[in-house]
């Protein structure tokens, strides 16, 4: 396993999965632009790396995300924050989606603010027990923003969304799945396990879940016929690819196709 720490978010390779943990405990992993830079880097390197099949994203120690650092940037600074939500967490939102691997948040505590967003904008949500989901920005007079306003409705419904970000209560993990917030709650203990375990499930698909990201991303903006075309591109698309003539091959050899991702 290859590992490189930073100060705020840690980075692991290991098994074609790139594990990044953020890493400001003692602020419950509140958002700094370094935080949110090696986010966006990590992405990046996932995007470049032929061997990484799949990011998993959570946090060191009780927390997930706390949002942004109400102590050492948004509170001090109270200028154009327009322009630091520009900069910084539409890359990352960006990056996250536009990564045509999976991304799984592994929510081993309490996600709240753009913390929310971060998870939100993930494919998969597996949700420790502890796991808790808070709209915290109108707690603080904000508005929700790093993509809350766009995947929460996508997610569960205008009704429910405008509840969770006007009131800004918080959402335990067993709630989150009733709403489908999260896909999966697995007991504390079990989450770093649990979320592996999946990403190495998906790290053995072919090169058409990056495919199938792209066009149900895309989908949520989309109507049918535009929709149609998209698929039928990265329908051409996938017939070229190896797996594809891997798991037509493997079909008709009566055995389980061993795809790599190209
Ligand atoms: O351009 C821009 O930057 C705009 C972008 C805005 C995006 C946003 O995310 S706005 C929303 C920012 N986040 C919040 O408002 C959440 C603030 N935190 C909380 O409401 C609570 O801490 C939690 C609900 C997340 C967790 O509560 P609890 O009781 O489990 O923990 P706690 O005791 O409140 O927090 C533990 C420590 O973390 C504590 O420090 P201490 O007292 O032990 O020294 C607390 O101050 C610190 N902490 C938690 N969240 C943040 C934080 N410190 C700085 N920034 C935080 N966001």
């Amino acid at each position: 396993m290859a590992v490189s720490t930073s100060p705020v978010v840690m980075r692991s390779h290991d098994d074609g999965i790139l594990t990044l943990t953020l890493n400001r405990p003692e602020v419950l992993n509140g958002l700094t632009d370094e935080v949110l830079d090696a986010i966006t880097d990590g992405c990046s390197e996932a995007a470049s790396n032929d061997e990484l099949r799949a990011v998993i994203i959570t946090g060191a120690g009780r927390g997930f995300c706390s949002g942004q650092d109400l102590r050492t940037d948004l509170g001090e600074r109270g200028i154009d924050v327009g322009g630091h939500l520009r900069d910084h967490y539409v890359p990352m939102i960006m990056a996250i989606r536009r990564l045509e691997k999976p991304v799984i948040a592994a929510v081993n505590g309490v996600a709240a603010g753009a913390g929310m967003s971060l998870a939100l904008a993930a494919d998969f949500r597996i949700a420790a027990e502890s796991a808790r989901f808070v709209q915290a920005f109108v707690r603080i007079g904000l508005v929700p923003d790093s993509g809350s306003t766009y995947f929460l409705p996508r997610l569960i419904g205008v009704a429910k969304s405008l509840e969770l970000a006007m009131l800004g209560e918080t959402v335990d993990a067993d709630h989150a799945l009733q709403l489908g917030l999260v896909h999966r709650v697995v007991p504390d203990e079990e989450l770093p396990s649990a979320a592996r375990a999946f990403a190495v499930r998906l790290t053995h698909g072919p090169r058409s879940l990056g495919l199938i990201k792209r066009l149900l991303t895309a989908s949520l903006d989309s109507d049918l016929a535009s929709q149609l075309e998209a698929e039928e591109l990265a329908q051409l698309e996938a017939t070229t690819t190896d797996d594809f003539r891997e798991g037509v091959t493997a079909f008709l050899e009566k055995r389980p196709a061993s795809f790599t991702g190209h």
